[in-house]
C-alpha cells in the first residue's frame, strides 16, 4: 500500500539517486573552514536521516562540533589504517546518533579493513553509503556495527553498553602498556573516548562501569556527556534529575564542563584537561541544545528521534548558510581540511609508532612476537602443553574445579589470557594463580585477575572491550546471574568476539541456596543467542576438550556452563573418548550387542544419571544408548550424516534429561521422546532431596525410557 510517507520516501530516494536535487556549483557561504566542516557533518546527517525516513537527526547535528573538534584536533587515528593498534579509540555510545560517526568516517577518508581487521581496502563509508543509510547491506546500518563498518570500534545502540565497553578498552590499554612498554618504548599509550547521552548515563551498566573505572583510576578514559536535557519521552526533568557531576566526582572521576557544544575552543580546553589528568578518568559534560531544525522554530517541526521533514531541512540549511536544495553536499575543501587535520596528524603518529615498533622488535623480539600473535588472534605454540589429564575417578570433581585447573594450565602458556569475576572467583574457580598473574589494580595494571565487583553487566561489557583490544578475556559469575549480563553478553556474539563467559553453579544442584539461585531458563536463553557457543561438559575429560574448543575460537564467544557439585570422571576406556565434545554430541556408550532401541540424551551432571539408567536398563534387557550432548551449537554444525549416526531417526524412543527448562529439547527428543527437566522454579533443600522431588533419579530416567518405548510401539513402526 502506498502510504504518503512511503511515497514521499520513494520519490525522495529517486531524486537523490538521479542527482536531481544536487546543485554542485552552488557552495555554502561559510568562510571559516572549521565551521564549513561542522556544517557538512550536520547536513550529511540531516540528509541521511531524511533519505532513510527514519533515525535521529537532532543529536548528530548538535554534537557535530564535538566530534569534529575531537577528531580533527585530538584523536590519534590514522584514517589510512583504522586497525593500527595504538590508535586512540572513539566509541559512539549514543549509537542512535550513528550518522555522526558515518559522516565523520567518510569525511576523514577512513579506509575499510576486512572483517578480520587485517587487510585494507577502499573507503569505509562512501557518500553513497550515507545516501543509503539504514538500507539492506549498506555500510551505514541504523546503529554502528563492529566488523561491518571500518572505524566503528564497538557495536553500540543499547544505551550504556558502549560506554562500559570503553572501560574495558581503557583497562586493556593500561594492561598492554604495563606488560609490553619498556623504558623508551611506549608502544601503548592510547586514549579511549566515548560519547554518551542522558540515556547512557541513566543505564545501570554505565554506572557500574563508571564506578569501576574510577576505582581503577583509568586516566586514559574520557567520556563526553551530551547534556541536552532530553530523551525520548521529553525533558530529563521527567525522570533524570540527579546531579551527574557530583555522582562522577564521587566515583573518583575528574569532571569538567563545556557550556556550549558549539564552543570549539572550550571543547579543546576540556580535551586538554583530560590529557593532562594523570590519575582519574575524565567526564566532559557538554551542554547542548538538541536540534529540531532551524533554531527559529525549535521544537516545532519534528518530534525527537524523527526526520526533520524537507521544509524544515531547507530552513535549517538556510540558517547554516547552506544551499537549501543541495543534498549530500561535501563542499570544496572539506576533504582536504580533514586530510590536513586528523589525516596528517594520524599518519605522523602511526609512522613514528611503526618506527618505534621496528626498534622494539630488535630490542625485545620475544615481546614483539607475542604482540604479533595478539594482533593476529593466534595462540602461542604449545599453548596446550600443560593441560592436565584427569584419571577416571568414581567420586570425581566439580566441573568448575577441573575447569579452574585447565584454565590455569592454559594461562601459563597464554600470557594475554586475562581473567575476571563479578566477585565470585573463589566460587567459580577462575582465579589465575600462575606465576606473576597478580591482581589488576590502579597500582598494578599488569595484573591478570580483574576484580570486577558485583557488576555482571559491566563485567561482560568490559570483557568485550578487552577482547576488542586483542586480549583473551574470561569473566565469571553464577549461571543464574548471566541474566544480569545479557545485554553485553549478546553483544559479544553480535560483534563476534572470542570472549569466554564462565557460568558455574549450573543447576538446581546448587541445593540449599534455593530458587533465587537455581538457574532454570538460563540455558535455553543462552542457546537462543545466535553465534554464542554454549558448552555444558559432563566431567573433567569433557572440560579439557571444552577448553580446547574455546581457546581455538577466533570470532565467537562461548559460555562454559559448569557444576558446583562433584561429578565422576568417566573411565574413557569404558566410555567413548571425550574428544567427541568437539562435535557437540557423541555416543558415550551403546548396548553390548544389537542396535539401540532407546536413546538417553543428557548434558553436564545429568549425563551420569543417563549412564546409571543405562546400566539398569541393560540389566532389564533393554538396549539403550547414551549420548552426551554438551553443545547444541557444535552438534548442529556437524554434517547430517554424523547427527543421524548419533541420533538415528529410526530410533524414536528417547529420553532427554537436563536440570533446566525443557524449552527446545523437543528437537532432539522427537514426538515420542520424554523430556525430564524443570517446569517450575526449584526449592531450597539439600541436593539429594531436590533430585528426588524433581525427578532426577536413575529410576525416573528408566521409567521415562519405558514410557517412550511404549509410546513408539503404540504408534507402530511407520515403515
Ligand atoms: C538500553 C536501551 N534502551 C532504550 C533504547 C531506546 N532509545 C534510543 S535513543 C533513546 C533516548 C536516549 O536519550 P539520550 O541518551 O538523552 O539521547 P538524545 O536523545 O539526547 O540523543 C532511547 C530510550 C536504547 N537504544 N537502548
Ligand atoms: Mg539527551
Amino acid at each position: 500500500m502506498w502510504t504518503r510517507k512511503r511515497l514521499r520516501r520513494t520519490l525522495w530516494a529517486s531524486y537523490v539517486d538521479k542527482g536531481m536535487y544536487m546543485t554542485p556549483t552552488e557552495q555554502p557561504t561559510i568562510t571559516d573552514t572549521d565551521d564549513l566542516c561542522v556544517a557538512t557533518i550536520r547536513t550529511l546527517c540531516m540528509d541521511a536521516v531524511q533519505a532513510a525516513a527514519s533515525g535521529h537527526p537532532g543529536t548528530p547535528m548538535a554534537m557535530a562540533p564535538v566530534i569534529y573538534t575531537l577528531w580533527q584536533e585530538f584523536l590519534r587515528f590514522d584514517p589510512d589504517d583504522p586497525a593500527w593498534p595504538n590508535r586512540d579509540r572513539f566509541v559512539l555510545s549514543a549509537g542512535h546518533a550513528s550518522t555522526l560517526l558515518y559522516a565523520t568516517l567518510h569525511l576523514a577518508g577512513v579506509r575499510a579493513v576486512d572483517p578480520t581487521y587485517e587487510t585494507l581496502g577502499g573507503p569505509a563509508v562512501t557518500l553513497d553509503d550515507i545516501r543509503r543509510f539504514r538500507q539492506l547491506d549498506g555500510r551505514c546500518p541504523g546503529h554502528p556495527e563492529y566488523r561491518w563498518t571500518s572505524g566503528v570500534e564497538a557495536t553500540t545502540g543499547p544505551l550504556g553498553t558502549g560506554a562500559a565497553t570503553a572501560v574495558g578498552m581503557a583497562i586493556a590499554g593500561r594492561w598492554l602498556a604495563a606488560r609490553f612498554n619498556r623504558p623508551g618504548f611506549d608502544v601503548f599509550d592510547h586514549d579511549v573516548y566515548a560519547l554518551c547521552g542522558d540515556g547512557d548515563l541513566m543505564e545501570g551498566v554505565a554506572a557500574e562501569a563508571a564506578s569501576l573505572a574510577g576505582h581503577l583510576r583509568l586516566a586514559n578514559l574520557c567520556w563526553i556527556y551530551d547534556n541536552n536535557h532530553i530523551s525520548i519521552e521529553g525533558g530529563t526533568d521527567l525522570a533524570f534529575t540527579e546531579d551527574v557531576a557530583t555522582r562522577f566526582i564521587a566515583y573518583g572521576w575528574n569532571v569538567t564542563r563545556v557550556g556550549d557544544a558549539n564552543d570549539r575552543t572550550a571543547l579543546g580546553r576540556a580535551f586538554e584537561t583530560f590529557r593532562r589528568e594523570p590519575h582519574r578518568p575524565t567526564l566532559v559534560i557538554v551542554d547542548s541544545q538538541i536540534a529540531f531544525g532551524a533554531p527559529t522554530k525549535q521544537g516545532t517541526a519534528a518530534a525527537h528521534g524523527e526526520p526533520l521533514g524537507e521544509e524544515e531541512i531547507r530552513a535549517t540549511k538556510r540558517f547554516y548558510n547552506w544551499p537549501p536544495d543541495a543534498h549530500f553536499l561535501v563542499p570544496d575543501g572539506v576533504y582536504e581540511h580533514f586530510a590536513a587535520g586528523v589525516g596528517k596528524r594520524g599518519r605522523a603518529e602511526r609512522d613514528s609508532w611503526l618506527a618505534l615498533l621496528d626498534r622494539y622488535r630488535e630490542a625485545y623480539p620475544d615481546l614483539a612476537g607475542q604482540l604479533d600473535l595478539i594482533w593476529r588472534g593466534q595462540l602461542p605454540d604449545g599453548w596446550d602443553a600443560n593441560i592436565p589429564v584427569f584419571p577416571a575417578d568414581g567420586r570425581g570433581l566439580a566441573t568448575r574445579d577441573s575447569s579452574g585447573k585447565v584454565l590455569n594450565a592454559v594461562a601459563a602458556r597464554v600470557p594475554w589470557l586475562v581473567g575476571g569475576s563479578a566477585d565470585l572467583a573463589p566460587s567459580t574457580k577462575t582465579r589465575l594463580t600462575v606465576d606473576g598473574a597478580g591482581d589488576f589494580q590502579a597500582a598494578s595494571p599488569g595484573g591478570r585477575n580483574l576484580h570486577l565487583g558485583v557488576r555482571e553487566h559491566a563485567s561482560a561489557a568490559v570483557a568485550n572491550g578487552l577482547s576488542l583490544s586483542g586480549l583473551r578475556p574470561l569473566w565469571s559469575t553464577f549461571l543464574i546471574f548471566s541474566d544480569f549480563a545479557r545485554g553485553a553478553l549478546r553483544l559479544s556474539a553480535l560483534m563476534e568476539l572470542p570472549v569466554i563467559h564462565v557460568f558455574t553453579h549450573d543447576s538446581i544442584g546448587v541445593g540449599e541456596d534455593g530458587p533465587t539461585h537455581q538457574p532454570i531458563e538460563q540455558l535455553a536463553s543462552l542457546r537462543a543467542v545466535p553465534g554464542l557457543l554454549v558448552i555444558r561438559p559432563c566431567d573433567a575429560g569433557e572440560v579439557v576438550q571444552a577448553w580446547r574448543v574455546v581457546m581455538g575460537l577466533r570470532q565467537e564467544p562461548a559460555a562454559l556452563v559448569l557444576s558446583r557439585q562433584a561429578l565422576p570422571t568417566l573411565d574413557r576406556a569404558r566410555y567413548a573418548d571425550a574428544a567427541g565434545l568437539a562435535r557437540g554430541g557423541y555416543v558415550l556408550v551403546d548396548p553390548a550387542d544389537g542396535d539401540p532401541e532407546v536413546i538417553l540424551i543428557g548434558t553436564g551432571s545429568e549425563v551420569h544419571l543417563a549412564l546409571a539408567a543405562h546400566e539398569e536398563l541393560t540389566a532389564q534387557g533393554v538396549r539403550a544408548r547414551v549420548v552426551s550432548l554438551p553443545s547444541w551449537e557444535l552438534f548442529e554444525r556437524q554434517p547430517a550424516q554424523y547427527r543421524d549416526q548419533v541420533l538415528p531417526p529410526a530410533v524414536r524412543a528417547r529420553v532427554v534429561v537436563e536440570q533446566a527448562a525443557t524449552l527446545g529439547w523437543e528437537r532432539y527428543a522427537g514426538p515420542d521422546g520424554v523430556i525430564i527437566g524443570m517446569r517450575t522454579f526449584g526449592a531450597s533443600a539439600p541436593l539429594r532431596a531436590l533430585q528426588t522431588k524433581f525427578g532426577f533419579t536413575p529410576q525416573a530416567v528408566v521409567s521415562a525410557a519405558r514410557q517412550s518405548l511404549a509410546a513408539v510401539s503404540a504408534v507402530g513402526d511407520p515403515a
